[in-house]
């Protein structure tokens, strides 16, 4: 007899960051309706239409459901059905070997962004098996801003959304649609019908841009200019909180003298955003307080990722908005396991000197290696040869910059195992599959380790498919053959309780209470100063000698050379109907977005003969592609904003679905990096274009 349809509580998730609240309707073990929990945290009952939708996610005819060993060449195509066992004794039995040969250090722990819980079991796993190498898209996602915040201020600065605000900055960030670090973008438009302010610098006329009180639309990649723009007019005209600054910063009076030079008719010659209107902005954003500054991820896209977040921080920092309520705030946790406890950092102490990374003079703190670094290993053997690759939750051959660099890395490794929902690019290059249990499957802890200061609970609601496990049971067998078993748990679910229990919770108990949050704490540097060597925020960076890094934020120039060649600029954006490669096989995003779409300006479209719905060629100097020309006026004319992340699921695994058609990173280049964290440029690269 067929059950009612009963309501579950829980938390979207792997869509992007994840966070709202949810309420889903289940029926039969089939999830039949979601909706928006109004009780959510986060959200207040908000939810896009990829939330309402995710239970697709899991019933698509060709999703992953046994495990998989390669049967022909390696990404042929063919595969053989093999059991658990036999995968997981296999993959043991290719890592083992390497670890003999090489060291632990050759294998390479893959992850992409971070979806849920088992992001740190494999942080654990890489740490257990010794080796000091979890390869991570880091480098361009979160890591620059957070570890950056700690060098100037101690702490990762969050924007406080929760608490009443004066003035949103969004810096780069389109929480609209994309909801980054789960600051729903619900909350800014609740803020602004209260009231609050709107400033958005971003090369797009976004949905947020155009409800704006102020909309700077600068040329991508000048942002660190533009921000010492800012800090060029509240410095001159002293609008910055002279008590905060003359009692908690340091090097203000260099700061002070460096920034002169960024006038602001100097800053509208490289942004191309008038001087008048980065003197308005400024002044709006330093009367505000409390202000919130939204920055996201195209602060990290950049050579010149370091120098950008630190103006950044230095802007927070001067105007008094740093650990007020509506300002910039340090999210402290709630009283769970520590991450250093939970991946067991302690087993393996020379991490930081063993990385690959720190052959390459990386900025101390940032714990994964830069995919350019992990290739450079896998190809040239520098510093030391890596041959194994264990990976999860992650594309790199569509996602990580220089895909061609990535074929001929995954090419050349040993062994790889990947562990999926679905056949991917990447996957199609494996030697071992892991089918996977997916949200709503599977008991998941979100935002654990993002900063945010809170937990969220996502407690299994369907059984998963087949034969498919999640990551974090996969990984707790695979460590049980590949290190010693006593430090893995009989039961993967007893992950969940450990993060848990120091709240003196059971995760069940955990679920009922739906999140934990740290508790509101402002103005901590009130009683025990800033946790930097000086205890107050570093405008100027007192340790920069001593790590070769610069003291000051500057503005080097562009991301890359101009070059006559190449006369369009070319960067990209995140759409909301995917994340990043995931999903175009969900038949109801498809049909959303069925193909890559590049924005063209009318006039630029005019000038080449290009109409809208023409397949266009975009070229760089590294590469070209085909997109689906989308003519709009939301970008300049001199700029293209082409789509990211695509490959065809319905093509055929034995070229690996396509993968070099429509993929925005056969565009990009690992030549240059910056220097701090390794990062590739993903926005402001020269390109050129034509009808195909
Ligand atoms: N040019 C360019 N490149 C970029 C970006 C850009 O803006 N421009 N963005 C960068 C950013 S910010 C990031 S974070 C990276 C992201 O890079 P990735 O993390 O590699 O990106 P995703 O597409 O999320 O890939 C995730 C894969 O995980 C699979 N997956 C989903 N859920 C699960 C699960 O529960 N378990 C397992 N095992 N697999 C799962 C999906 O099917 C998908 O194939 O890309 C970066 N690359
Ligand atoms: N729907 C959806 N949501 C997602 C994701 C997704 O793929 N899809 N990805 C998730 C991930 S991994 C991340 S890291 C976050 C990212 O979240 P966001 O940072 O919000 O995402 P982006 O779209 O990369 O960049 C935000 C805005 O920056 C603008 N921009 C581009 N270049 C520049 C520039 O040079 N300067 C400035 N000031 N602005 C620029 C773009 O036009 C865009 O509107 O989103 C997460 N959420
Ligand atoms: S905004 Fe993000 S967390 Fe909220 S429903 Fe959409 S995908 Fe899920
Ligand atoms: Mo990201």
């Amino acid at each position: 007899m067929s059950e009612e349809i009963r309501w579950v509580k829980t938390h979207c998730a792997r869509n992007d960051h994840g966070g709202c609240g949810l309420l889903v309707g289940v029926k039969d073990n089939q999830i039949v309706q979601i909706k928006g929990d109004p009780d959510g945290y986060l959200n207040h009952g908000y939810t896009c239409y990829k939330g309402r939708v995710s239970a697709d996610r899991l019933t698509h005819p060709d999703r992953l459901k046994y495990p998989l060993k390669r049967a022909g060449k390696r990404g042929e195509g063919k595969w053989q059905r093999i059991s658990w066992e036999e995968a997981l004794d296999e993959t043991a039995n290719n890592l083992l070997p390497i670890k003999e040969k090489y060291g632990a250090k050759a294998v390479g722990f893959g992850v992409g962004m971070p979806k849920g819980l088992e992001h740190f079991v494999l942080i654990r796993l890489a740490n257990i098996f010794g080796s000091p190498n979890v390869i991570a898209s880091q480098d361009v996602c979160h890591a620059p801003r957070e570890v950056t915040g700690v060098h100037t201020c101690g702490f990762y600065p969050v924007a406080d959304l929760q608490n009443p605000t004066n003035l949103i900055l969004t810096w780069g960030s389109n929480p609209l649609a994309t909801n980054e670090e789960g600051q729903i973008g619900s909350l800014v438009l609740e803020n602004i019908k209260k009231g609050a302010k709107l400033i958005v610098v971003d090369p797009r006329r976004t949905e947020l841009a155009a409800r704006a009180d102020l909309w700077l639309q600068l040329i991508p990649g000048t942002g660190p200019a533009l921000a010492l723009g800012f800090l060029n007019v509240i410095i001159e005209e002293s609008l910055y909180d002279k008590e905060f600054v003359d009692n908690y910063t340091y090097g203000f009076s260099d700061l002070v003298e460096h920034v002169k030079q960024y006038t602001p008719e100097k800053v509208a010659e490289i942004t191309s955003v008038p001087a008048d209107l980065i003197r308005q902005a400024a002044r709006m954003y330093a009367a505000a307080k409390p202000a919130a500054l939204q920055w996201g991820n195209s602060v990290e896209h950049s050579v010149h990722v370091f120098d950008h977040t630190r103006a950044l921080v230095c802007l927070m920092a001067i105007t008094g908005n740093l650990e007020v309520p509506g300002g910039n705030v340090n999210a402290h946790d709630p009283k769970i396991m520590g991450l250093g406890e939970f991946v067991k950092a302690k087993l393996i102490p020379t991490k930081a000197k063993e990385m690959i990374s720190a052959y390459h003079g990386i900025i101390p703190r940032l714990m994964t290696v830069a995919p350019a670094y992990f290739r450079k290993a896998v190809l040239e053997g520098v510093p030391y040869p890596v041959r194994g690759y264990y990976g999860m939750c992650t594309n790199p051959l569509v996602n990580w910059a220089d895909s061609k660099v990535t074929y001929d890395a995954f090419m050349s490794l040993d062994f790889i195992a990947i562990a999926e929902i679905f056949m991917t690019p990447t996957a199609a290059m494996a030697d071992i599959v892991f089918p996977v249990a997916h949200q709503y499957e599977m008991n998941d802890i979100g935002h654990y380790g993002i900063g945010h200061g809170m937990i969220l609970a996502r407690p299994k609601i369907v059984d998963p498919p087949e034969e498919c496990w999640p990551d974090m049971k996969i990984m707790n067998e695979l460590g049980k053959r590949v290190s010693p078993p006593e430090l893995w748990h009989d039961d993967y679910e007893e992950f969940l309780e450990d993060v848990v229990k120091p709240a003196g919770l059971t995760y069940q108990e955990f679920v009922a209470k739906g999140y934990l949050k740290g508790p509101d704490r402002f103005r901590s540097y009130l009683e025990k100063g800033f946790r930097t060597p000086t205890g107050k925020v570093e405008l100027k960076l007192s340790v920069a000698e001593k790590f070769k890094l610069k003291p000051l934020p500057e503005y080097s120039g562009p991301p890359e050379e101009k070059d006559p060649e190449y006369p369009l600029i070319l960067m990209s954006a995140k759409t909301p109907n995917y994340l990043l490669s995931s999903y175009r096989w969900v038949e109801k995003l498809r049909q959303r977005e069925p193909h890559p779409y590049v924005d063209i300006h009318p006039e630029t479209a005019n000038a080449y003969g290009i109409k809208d719905g023409d397949n266009v060629v975009i070229e760089t100097k590294y590469g070209e592609i085909v997109q689906v020309a989308r003519i709009t006026d939301i970008v300049l004319p001199q700029v293209i904003s082409a789509a990211i992340g695509w490959w065809y699921p319905e093509g055929d695994a034995a070229t690996q679905y396509e993968w070099r058609k429509s993929n925005f990173n056969m565009l990009t280049s690992i030549s240059k990096l910056g220097k701090e964290f390794g990062t590739p440029n993903l926005k402001n690269i020269p390109c050129r274009i034509r009808k195909q």
